[in-house]
């Protein structure tokens, strides 16, 4: 006798389709998306944020604690304090607390302290991991919560490029900022700040390859 309820796994598909034809389409669909830090102001509705992260909170974690929060910030105000937050973070960041090393790795990217996008791009998802669960003020342990965190937000980038929308991962460092200024519980640590929007008219990405199969991958047959 099985301890837990159980029900039949709900199939995706009708019937069989070609997992050939369907993983190389969605390969050939997935390699089209590419961080970018050139948003426009083009407003995203409330809905399809909503849909993207009941999509990021499909993902699998430690015992299906689904440790995350997902804050939306389409405030212009609050957006603005994050900003200014975040470019003081890494003014400092690019300006000493970078090794030299990091910021030669970080030039074909020409990034730097402004982070004009915390402002233009309508919505900013900032992803929050729950270390431990408060139930009725007693702590209750989470499991992989950095993995558990980091599969929601690969879905959450599948699905925000799925909808045909842009994102970047950004990391603004330390990130302590974003706990008080959206006012996150103890439990709540900053994990990922993820702009979502449409591209800039003129948007560009860097020129970039991904390294090919063999260099990433090892079969044993
Ligand atoms: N957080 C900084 C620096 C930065 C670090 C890495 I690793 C990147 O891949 C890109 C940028 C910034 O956002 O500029």
């Amino acid at each position: 006798m099985k301890k837990g309820k159980f029900i039949p796994h709900p199939k995706a598909y009708e019937r069989d389709l070609d997992p050939l034809k369907l993983s190389e389409e969605l390969y050939r669909f997935q390699d089209k998306r590419r961080s970018v830090r050139q948003f426009s102001d083009r407003a995203v509705s409330k809905e399809v944020i909503e849909a993207l992260i009941k999509t990021a909170s499909t993902a699998p974690s430690g015992a299906h604690k689904q440790p995350w929060t997902f804050c939306a910030v389409s405030n212009s105000d609050l957006k603005l304090k994050i900003r200014e937050a975040a470019e003081k973070e890494e003014y400092e960041n690019y300006h000493g607390r970078m090794s030299e090393e990091w910021l030669e790795d970080l030039k074909v990217f020409d990034t730097d302290w402004h982070k004009e996008f915390l402002t233009i791009a309508p919505w900013l998802i900032i992803v929050f991991r729950k270390n431990y669960d408060l139930v009725d003020g007693e702590k209750s342990k989470n499991y992989y919560v950095q993995e558990s965190v980091g599969l929601a937000c690969g879905f959450l980038l599948s699905a925000i490029h799925h909808a045909g929308l842009i994102s970047l991962t950004h990391t603004p460092s330390p990130m302590n900022f974003l706990q008080s200024l959206l006012d996150r519980p103890a439990n709540e640590r900053p994990f990922l700040l993820i702009p979502v929007g449409y591209p800039a008219d003129d948007a560009q990405v860097p020129y970039l390859e991904r390294k090919p199969l063999d260099q990433i991958s090892v079969f044993y047959e």
